[in-house]
Order: C-alpha cells, then structure tokens, then sequence
C-alpha cells in the first residue's frame, strides 16, 4: 500500500464512567502509570491472579522472536486454576453456568458439579489412551459438554481444537488432519432456529477420512436417531460414570493448551497455537479488568459461541478462572422471538453483557420497542468485540440496553493476541462513541505508516502490537514460517528492519487528536478510490449514521477510472419503504448522505438494498464474497458462511442505483 489510511470521520461525543463504578472498580488509573514503569513486573502481578504449583524464574524469555516464552519454569494445572480452588475455597455452591437451551430447558451447574464434571471426563479421556500433548477435537453445541470438554483436556495436558458446530464435514477434516487428533468429542445434535440440527453425520463423514481418529465420544443432546460405528461411545455411557476423583496434575507453563483455526482470506486455515501460563494470565486479568468483575454479584453473559475465540477466552478460561457465575445460551436470538436476549438478561439479571456488533445492528433493525419490553436495569456494564462498532451502533447500545447507565467497552483483539488487548476500563475511561481508546495497562499497540513510523495523532495507517504480550500465539501449528510471515514480516526485524520484532496485526486505525484508537478494518478490505485510501469501516458508519439505515457493508469494485469504486450494500430499518421509486430516492439520499458526513471521494458509485448481508458464524461480514458479486465474479469460498441461502438472496434481489 502506497500511503496512509484517510482520515475522513470525527467524532465529538464523550462519556464518563458513572462515579459509583468508578470509585469501587477492580483497576483505576493508576494501573497505567504501573504497567508503564516496569511492564514485566505488572505482568508478573497479573500471574500472581493464579495458583501456581511452582514458581517461574524468568517471567518472559524472548530471546528467540517472534518464539516467546512466557513465566519460564513456571508449573500450574488451567482447570484447576477454573474449577478445583474456588471448590477448595468454599465456593462449591456458587452457579458457574446457569445454561439455558433454546427450547426452553434449562440447567444450573455449581463449581462443586463443574468439578465431578471435568474430573470424570478426564478420567475417561485418560481411559481412551490421551495422554499430554495429545490433540482431541471438539465439534459441540452450546451445552455445558462443551465447557466440560474443554477443561478436561487441560486438566490432563491435552490440547483441544474447538471447531464451530456450523462446519462443514470439509472444515472439520481438514482441522482434524492438520491437528492430526485422536479422539472427537461431539452430540447427536443441537438446537438452532428452533428445531433440533444433527450434528453427528458431519462427524461421521469426516471421521471416514481422518485415520488419526480413534474414538468419537458422543454427547446425547436432542434424542435424534443417529448413526452409530465401532469407534462411538456415549457420553453418558462413559464420562457420567466414571470416577468423579481426578488429580489435577501440574503442567509446564508452556504447555499447549488449543489449537483454533482462523480462516482468513486465501489459504488454508491457520492453526492459532496458545499455551497456558501466560494465556491464562492474560485472559484472567482482562476479564477482571475490562469487565470490572465482582465474582459475588455479578451475572455474567458473553454471547459468543465456544467455536470463537471469544468463547474459548470469555466463556471459558477468563470467566470460570475468576469463580464468575455467568449465562451460556445454546440458540439464536429471535427464536422463539425477537425478544431471546433481552428476556435472558431479565431472567438472570445479567449484570455484564458482552456481545458483537452484528448482533447490535440486528437488534436496531429489529426496533426499538422490542428491547423497551423488558427490565434490563441489572445491567451495569456493557461489551463489543468482533468488528469495528459503528458509532450509531455504540449510540444505540447505550440508549436502548444501557439505558444511558452503563458504560460500554468496545475491545479490540484476536485469535492470535488470545485476549483483549485495546479497550476502555468501564471505571477509568471517559469513552467515545465508535473507539476503543487506548491499549490496556501492559499492552503496546500503535499505529505506524508503511515505513513503521508511529503516526502522529490525527494520523492513520497500520495497527501494531510493539512489545509481546503473556497470551500471545506461540505459532501457527505445524508451521513456523507462516506464523514469521504472516505476522512479523511487514515491519520491524522480521522485516530486515532494525532489531525490534513488531506484530502486524492486519488491521488499519487511527489516532484521533487525543489518542484515542479508532480501528478501520482488514487492510485487505480498505479500498484504493482515485488514489487514495479509504476504509471500508468509515463508509460503513456513515451509512449506519442514516436513520433508514440498519446495517451495511462496503467493498472495492475495480472501476475504469477510479482504480476501484466505493459500492455499498445496505439493509434498510424495519419501517422503511423501499419499493419503486421510493428505492431509487433512499438511495439517492444515502450517496449524498455519505458524501456530505466524509466528503465527496467517499460518495458510493453504486448502494444496493439488501435484505442481508454474508456473515462468518462469528458474525464478521464476509466482504469477499460481497465483492464477488459487485465485480460480477462468481463466489468464491463460501464454507464458513453462516447462513448459505444469504448469497441467493442479494444476487435475487437486487435493486441497483447508479
Ligand atoms: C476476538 C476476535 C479478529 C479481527 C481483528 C479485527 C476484528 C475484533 C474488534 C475488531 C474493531 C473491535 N475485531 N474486535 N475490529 N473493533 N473491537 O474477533 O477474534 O475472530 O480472530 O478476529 O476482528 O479486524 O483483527 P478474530
């Protein structure tokens, strides 16, 4: 890329911590200052957070990079640090999980129960001949199995690789291959949409071609028939009765703990590689942190499904580590209605929401009145992690969940930063709508140009992480060259480029006047209109910022005279009319629109009403396949498409404005 990212969008609102929150939170101010004098000792605070069976000598050992090494010598058991010490502390009887199925069903399971769980699974796996450094996959509905499962293999030193219950038996192959598991473990099925969906052929099917599986373990979820072979054994027939005795044995702080496949945009998926001391570390501390968590009170909820990351670090390790009682949800939010979340965050009285964009702007399209229904005034703090938050959006999570209360925390980061990274504190932070401010006390982050020179502030370019971090991805597995390559060849030593390793992140941001970071998206979506850098995020908001407007996605189209062309497909609000000519003047209103918020290079050459946008299962909008079709391609590599019948969908109904 020749120069910078524009700089094209300002923003003027602000929003202090409430002063309640403030006085009392878990990390003030002064956090920053500390972390800033000597880095490695406040990580080594945070480790402190943990139960350690021996002590590290040497809290990071980068004299190999990008390989770190993090609390060296160090010895500790991740589901001991999860389950068994809250047990040993009198806690046996505080709610982990209170699960709520999509049906209707409900479960509560207590750390005392996690703890019988996770020990019997363990004793079963140990059964099946997994021993440490063994690979199980894990192919689960959103059911306490899939927590349990999870926590067993690390208990026992095996490293899991979750794969998203959605996958097709091709994604699910490929990661058993490249992962070379051994064992699956998965159900008959879940519920999604309110009718039961199989999971169990996929696996079978994927187990035909993987000789490296040796057992399927098999979960009994919704009673459907399934197939059945040599290598199956029901969960219920195995885990639930054996020994709920199991000693937790001490593993080094280095053990790998998961492996979890990012797709990315060409290639094969990367197998992000975590270990466990430092990742446990990290997702620990920012839990506490970012979420300001009080274990007694608190009701947790993160709405992410255990196949992303942000159900491995904040459902998980972050949570369960830090005793918190949280909400795990299997279904979709508008079955039976509309109404799932908000009657969920009633029913428990939620107390900390994290949820993703995606879900927000599918919530204000949905309208206002339907979240107006319920008594959310539990809530206290508020989260987005997944994509950039659209100002409008950060504005409507605010007004119609917080109810102008509760203070929001946008967080930045990645599979492979394993934790978050860039986030307000909730009692320290006055934030801005659409940013998510600064890094946290500990982390480096900034944003360089091409030449890796830290922009002013104003500026824009390149985010990048300066200095390693406890969670960080040790590799990509199996492939040390790629994960060189991938994210410590652009700037920095790994570049050729002084003797400082930096992490590109593969995102572009800004600085605002203050500071703040305002991320802008994948570089590989920014588009290159005239000559000039414009991201896809900024043309994004500025739709978003419309009132007719729920959603949108923007992409670069190859254009004769402009290089590319800003084409944007947008989804109306629920009560706007868009047929005929009243189509034609919404659109006609929404170019103008955007040239008058960022100015007339950002004017989209063409905006298309859609009822849909192509979503990943995470919820990130699948860009590519939106340029496909704005170049007239056919698509291409559709299988972590949420929901298939979305592409059909825009092709069919098209209404195209020039
Ligand atoms: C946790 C997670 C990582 C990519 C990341 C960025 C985008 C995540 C964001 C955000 C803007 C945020 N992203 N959080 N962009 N603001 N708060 O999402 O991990 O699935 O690996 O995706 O998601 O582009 O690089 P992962």
């Amino acid at each position: 890329m020749s120069e910078t990212l524009e700089n094209l969008s300002s923003e003027t609102r602000q929003f202090p911590p409430p002063a309640d929150l403030a006085a009392a939170a878990n990390v003030k101010a002064e956090a920053y200052e500390e972390a800033a004098s000597d880095r490695l000792a406040y990580w080594e605070r945070q480790a402190e957070r943990l139960s350690w069976t021996k002590s590290w000598d040497q809290v990071l050992d980068w004299s190999n990079p990008p390989f770190a090494k993090w609390f060296v010598g160090g010895e500790l058991n991740v589901a001991y640090n999860c389950v068994d010490r809250h047990v040993e502390a009198g806690n046996g009887d505080r709610v982990a999980i209170h699960w709520e199925g999509e049906p209707g069903d409900t479960r509560t399971v207590t750390y005392a129960d996690l703890l019988k769980l996770v020990s019997q699974a363990a004793n079963t796996l140990t059964e099946l001949g997994v021993v440490a450094g063994d690979r199980v996959a894990i192919y689960l509905p959103m059911i306490p199995e899939a927590a349990v499962a999870m926590l067993a293999c690390a208990r026992i030193g095996a490293t899991h690789s979750v794969v998203f219950g959605g996958f097709s038996v091709e994604a699910l192959a490929t990661r058993i291959e490249d992962a070379d598991a051994k064992v699956v473990i998965t159900a008959d099925g879940g519920y999604r949409r309110g009718k039961p969906s199989a999971l169990k052929p996929t696996v079978d099917e994927a187990v035909a071609r993987c000789a490296s599986i040796e057992h399927v373990l098999v979960v009994r979820r919704t009673g459907q028939e399934v197939a059945w072979t040599e290598k199956d054994k029901w969960w219920h027939e195995t885990v639930e009765r054996a020994s709920p005795e199991h000693q937790a044995q001490p593993f080094d702080s280095e053990q790998p703990l998961f492996i979890l496949y990012t797709s990315g945009t060409t290639g094969k998926p990367k197998g992000i590689l975590h270990t466990t001391g430092g990742y446990l570390t990290q997702t620990s501390y920012t839990h506490n942190a970012v979420f300001d968590l009080k274990p007694e009170s608190d009701v947790y909820w993160c709405t992410a499904d255990i196949g992303w990351v942000t159900g491995h670090s904040y459902i998980v390790y972050g949570p369960l580590s830090n005793g918190a009682t949280q909400v795990m949800y299997e279904g979709t939010p508008d079955t039976p209605d509309r109404g799932r979340f908000w009657q969920i965050v009633d029913k428990y009285k939620v107390s900390i929401l994290y949820t993703a964009p995606t879900l927000i702007r599918t919530m204000m399209k949905w309208g206002d009145d339907i979240p107006a229904k319920y008594d959310l005034s539990s809530l206290r703090v508020l989260g987005s992690v997944g994509e950039p938050i659209n100002p409008e959006a950060w504005m409507w999570y605010r007004e119609h969940v917080g109810r102008e209360r509760t203070p929001i925390v946008d967080t930045w980061w990645q599979t492979e930063t394993g934790a978050v990274m860039i986030s307000p504190l909730p009692g320290v932070t006055a934030t801005k709508p659409g940013s998510a401010m600064t890094a946290l006390p500990g982390v480096n982050a900034d944003v360089v140009d091409d030449t890796a020179t830290p922009v002013p502030n104003g500026g824009g370019g390149f985010l990048v992480l300066t200095e390693p971090w406890p969670s960080m991805l040790r590799t990509i597995w199996g492939d040390d060259q790629r994960f060189i390559d991938t994210y410590w060849s652009r700037f920095g030593a790994g570049a050729g480029n002084g003797d400082k390793w930096i992490y590109f992140a593969g995102d572009g941001a800004k600085k605002d006047q203050d500071g703040a970071l305002w991320l802008l998206g994948r570089v590989d979506d920014v588009m290159l209109v005239s000559g000039h850098n414009i991201s896809t995020t900024e043309v994004e908001s500025a739709l978003v910022s419309h009132p007719a407007v729920a959603e949108a996605a923007v992409v670069g189209a190859t254009d004769p005279t402009t290089g590319q062309a800003i084409v944007a497909f947008t989804i109306p609000r629920g009560n706007v009319a868009t047929d005929g000519d009243a189509g034609e003047e919404l659109i006609k209103e929404l170019r103008n629109h955007v040239a008058k918020t960022l100015g007339p290079i950002a004017k989209p050459r063409q905006i298309m009403l859609v009822p849909e946008l192509p979503k990943t299962r995470s919820g990130k909008i699948m860009r590519r396949l939106l340029r496909d079709v704005a170049e007239n391609r056919s698509l291409g590599d559709v299988t972590t498409l949420q929901d298939s019948a979305v592409m059909d969908l825009i092709s069919s109904g098209l209404k195209t404005g020039k």
